[in-house]
């Protein structure tokens, strides 16, 4: 089955934990932050949280500094999940808060439910004493008023950070954070919040996490199907793959789809796939940080576990 993930199974396992897997080589900075403060607090979910503030402070498209939607307003969706009891957190549609992750975890923490969107969930991080930011930056705008005048603007760099993580005890968590796909319609919400399509955590198997197309993960619950790969033994990398050509298959837009999922297991090993030629992604852990190539569903075979052909361009 080596061949058939695009790298041998065996190079794809951390040697020791915590181990932190993001999507896009935006995340490895993000991870590196994400295991310096868990080497520090031994806190799986501050570490993802504090990971994923540095995407969403730092990079162009993630957060308040991301691509407006067709209205010209940031709307930001994230959540998180923690495996022990199995508790997660969302927002959808947040607009002009810093940090969506640190409001999607409040959520988790504080109250009995698991998603607040739009309005409600800015009177929520507002009372929750949460920073407000820009509605949209200045180049952000302008590239907005030009693609209003052209509608034919070029969407530069990815938007959305997935982070996973297995701590030394087995703890399984996970984040995402974005602010979705370029000019969207108002009101819009993607995958990435949404429990199960951006984002799954099993504490007793693995975690997933998604970027893309929301549209073409979260028909099929993208990230909740990956982890169920992994319970039933695959290794994450063809787990991600073998999810790919499940939504191709009742899609039929192969390349097209435009989706990729990282994913980590119990025991260390970790992996990723894109639907495209490539999808690269970061892996960090003690020692160890890197940005990777998932394996690729257009040029790879699934081979014994798949019986798919590698698809000719
Ligand atoms: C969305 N999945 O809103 C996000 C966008 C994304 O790289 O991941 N872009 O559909």
């Amino acid at each position: 089955m080596g061949q058939s993930i695009g790298m041998r199974a065996e190079e794809l396992r951390a040697e020791k934990a915590p181990l932190f897997v993001s999507t896009w080589p935006f995340g490895k900075p993000a991870n590196e932050e994400a295991l310096r403060v868990f080497e520090k607090s031994k806190n799986p979910l501050d570490a993802i949280e504090q990971g994923i503030w540095i995407a969403e402070t730092d990079n162009a498209s993630v957060g308040l500094s991301g691509i407006p939607n067709a209205a010209g307003v940031v709307q930001l969706d994230s959540c998180i999940m923690y495996g022990p009891g199995h508790k997660a957190g969302s927002v959808a549609a947040l607009e002009g808060i810093v940090h969506p992750i640190s409001v999607a975890r409040r959520v988790m923490e504080k109250t009995p439910h698991v998603l607040l969107v739009g309005a409600g969930a800015r009177e929520f991080a507002l009372k929750e004493g949460f920073k407000e930011g820009k509605l949209v930056t200045e180049k952000q705008h302008e590239a907005w008023v030009k693609w209003k005048e052209q509608k034919a603007a070029e969407k530069k760099g990815h938007d959305t950070i997935a982070m996973v993580t297995l701590a030394p005890d087995g703890t399984l968590a996970g984040g995402c954070s974005t602010s979705g796909l370029a000019y969207k319609m108002n009101g819009r919400v993607g995958d990435s919040p949404i429990i199960g399509s951006g984002l799954y955590v099993d504490n007793e198997i693995g975690a997933a996490g998604a970027t893309g197309v929301g549209e073409n993960v979260m028909r099929f619950c993208g990230s909740f199907m990956v982890v169920e790969y992994m319970r039933q033994g695959l290794h994450p990398q063809e787990a991600c793959l073998r999810t790919i050509e499940r939504i191709e298959k009742l899609d039929g837009r192969g390349i097209d789809l435009a989706i990729n999922f990282i994913a980590i297991d119990k025991k260390g090993r970790y992996g990723a796939a894109g639907s495209g030629k490539d999808f690269p992604y970061s892996v960090t852990y003690p020692g160890y940080s890197e940005v990777l190539h998932g394996a690729s569903f257009s040029t790879v075979s699934t081979g014994p576990i798949g019986g798919n052909q590698p698809k000719q361009k």
